[in-house]
C-alpha cells in the first residue's frame, strides 16, 4: 500500500477508505466474506503476469512450469475437499462456470435447461430469460410452493413434462438445507445432468454443516469467494456419478471453458483458490463454519421475535430472507435505511413478490462475514435489535405507487435518511461493536 499511495494516491485513498468501511460496518450481505490476508496475499503477484493457455502440462505457451504446479495444487486440493475426481479451476467466476456447463452439455436453441426463477432465489445464469443462458438455450423455470420452501414433487412433474437435458439446483436466496438426494433422483428419472450450483454454501458443505451434493449430482459448480471465504473466481467440479453417466464430461468442460469461452486463466487468481482451499481443509474452518449457522438460526429466532416475516420461518445455513410487507416497508427503503445505521444487506425479492426486482418487497443477509470477525450468538441478538430499530425509524416511508415518482422519492428519501439521528445513533453503536472484532 506504501508504494501505491506514492505512485497513485488517488486509487490508494479509494482503497484504504472501502478498508475502513468494511471495518466499521456489519456486512451482512450473504454472498459476502473476507478472505484472509493469506489468500490475499497470493493475489496481486508476479504470478499475474503469465499466460497460461491450456491445462498443466498441455499449454499453448511456454514457461510454465511453475504454473502447472500452481494450477495441480488447486485442482487436487478441491478434488480432496470436496470428495470429486476431476476439477477445473480457471473459470474467472460463477456466471463463466455455469456457462461452461452449458457450452458442454448443451445444443443452442435446442436443448434445455430447468432452474429456479430469480424471483424465487434462483440465479441469473440457471436459464433467466434476461441472461445468455436463457436466451441461447431453451429454458423452464420452477418455483417455490407457498411455504417458501422446494416442493419438490411439484419439481418432478414439471421435469417429467419438460424433459429438460440440465436441472441446476443450488440457489441465491433459499435459507433451508437442499435435498441433493431427492434433485438427483428427479434428474435420473428424466435422464437428466444435474447441476448443482453451490456457489452460496461452498464452504458449509466443505466442513459438513450442509451435506454435499458429490453422490448425487453430475457436476458442481461454485464460486469461490462466498463462505469458502476464497478470492474471487470459481470451480467446477465433476463427480464420479458424473463420469459414469458421461466419461468425457471433464474434458468436455475443460474444453468449453478454453477454447470455448475463455483464454488465459489467471493465475494469481488459481494461486489465492488453492491458499483458501487449504484454509478451508482445517479443523478451524469447520468450526468457522458451524458458527456461521448457528449465528444465522441465532439471528432468526430473534428476528422473529420482533415480528419479521421470514421466508420460510427460519435458515438453516448462512442465509436470512426477509418479506417486509407485514411491516408496511419497501426492500430498498429498508436497504437503504440499515445501511445509514451501519448493517449492509441487500433488497431482494420474495416469493410471489408483486414488486419488481429494483423495488423489492424484501431484504437479503447473512453470517458469513460477521462470523469470519469472530461474532457470536450473543451480537446477533444485539444485530435483531438494531435491525428492528432501524425499520422502526423508516416504518412511515411509504414507496409511491406511481412509478414514475419511485425515483424521486427515494432520492429524497435517502437524503433524509443520511441525516436521521435514530439511525445515525445506530451507526455509532455498530462502529463501538466491530471496532472489537478486527477484519482479517
Ligand atoms: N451476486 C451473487 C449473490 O449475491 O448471491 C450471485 O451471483
Amino acid at each position: 500500500m506504501s508504494i501505491l499511495l506514492k505512485s497513485d494516491p488517488q486509487i490508494a485513498k479509494l482503497i484504504a477508505a472501502e478498508e475502513k468501511r468494511q471495518k466499521e460496518v456489519l456486512e451482512m450481505i450473504p454472498s459476502e466474506n473476507y478472505a484472509s490476508a493469506v489468500v490475499r496475499s497470493a493475489l496481486g503477484t508476479v504470478l499475474t503476469n503469465k499466460y497460461s493457455e491450456g491445462y498443466p502440462k498441455k499449454r499453448y505457451y511456454q514457461g510454465n512450469r511453475v504454473i502447472d504446479e500452481v494450477e495441480s495444487l488447486a485442482i487436487e486440493r478441491a478434488k480432496k475437499l470436496f470428495g470429486v475426481p476431476y476439477v477445473n479451476v480457471q473459470a474467472l467466476s460463477g456466471s463463466p462456470a455455469n456457462l461452461a456447463v452449458y457450452v458442454a452439455l448443451l445444443e443452442p436453441l435446442k436443448d434445455k435447461v430447468m432452474g429456479l426463477s430469480l424471483a424465487f432465489g434462483g440465479h441469473l445464469t440457471h436459464g433467466q430469460p434476461q441472461s445468455v443462458t436463457g436466451r441461447y438455450y431453451k429454458s423452464v423455470l420452477y418455483e417455490l410452493g407457498k411455504d417458501g420452501r422446494l416442493d419438490y414433487d411439484a419439481i418432478e412433474k414439471q421435469a417429467m413434462r419438460e424433459k429438460p437435458k440440465i436441472i441446476v439446483c443450488g440457489f441465491t436466496a433459499y435459507p433451508r438445507i437442499i435435498d441433493f438426494k431427492r434433485f438427483g433422483q428427479i434428474a435420473d428419472k428424466v435422464g437428466a445432468f444435474l447441476l448443482a450450483d453451490v456457489s452460496h454454501i461452498a464452504g458449509l458443505i466443505a466442513a459438513g454443516v450442509h451435506p454435499s451434493p458429490a453422490p448425487y449430482a453430475h457436476i458442481i459448480t461454485t464460486t469461490t469467494h462466498k463462505t469458502l471465504r476464497g478470492p474471487r473466481g470459481a470451480l467446477i467440479m465433476v463427480t464420479q456419478k458424473g463420469l459414469k453417466k458421461d466419461p468425457e464430461l471433464g474434458k468436455k468442460i475443460d474444453s468449453a471453458i478454453i477454447p470455448g469461452i475463455q483464454g488465459g486463466p489467471h493465475d494469481d487468481q488459481t494461486a489465492s483458490i488453492a491458499v483458501a482451499l487449504k484454509e478451508a481443509s482445517t479443523p478451524a474452518f469447520k468450526k468457522y463454519s458451524a458458527q456461521i449457522v448457528k449465528n444465522s438460526k441465532t439471528l432468526a429466532a430473534e428476528l422473529n421475535k420482533f415480528g419479521f416475516d421470514l421466508v420460510s420461518g427460519g435458515s438453516d445455513n448462512h442465509l436470512i430472507l426477509i418479506d417486509l410487507r407485514n411491516k408496511g416497508v419497501n426492500g430498498s427503503v429498508a436497504a437503504y435505511a440499515l445501511e445509514v445505521a451501519g448493517i449492509v444487506i441487500n433488497k431482494n425479492g420474495v416469493p410471489f413478490d408483486t414488486m419488481p426486482p429494483f423495488y423489492p418487497s424484501g431484504i437479503r443477509l447473512g453470517t458469513p462475514a460477521i462470523t469470519t470477525r469472530g461474532m457470536k450468538e450473543s451480537e446477533m441478538k444485539k444485530v435483531a435489535a438494531w435491525m428492528n430499530r432501524a425499520i422502526e425509524e423508516v416504518k412511515g416511508e411509504k414507496l409511491p405507487e406511481d412509478k414514475e415518482k419511485r425515483n424521486d422519492f427515494l432520492k429524497n428519501f435517502r437524503a433524509r435518511a443520511d441525516r436521521n439521528k435514530n439511525l445515525l445513533k445506530i451507526a455509532a453503536e455498530v462502529k463501538t461493536l466491530t471496532s472489537k472484532f478486527p477484519i482479517p
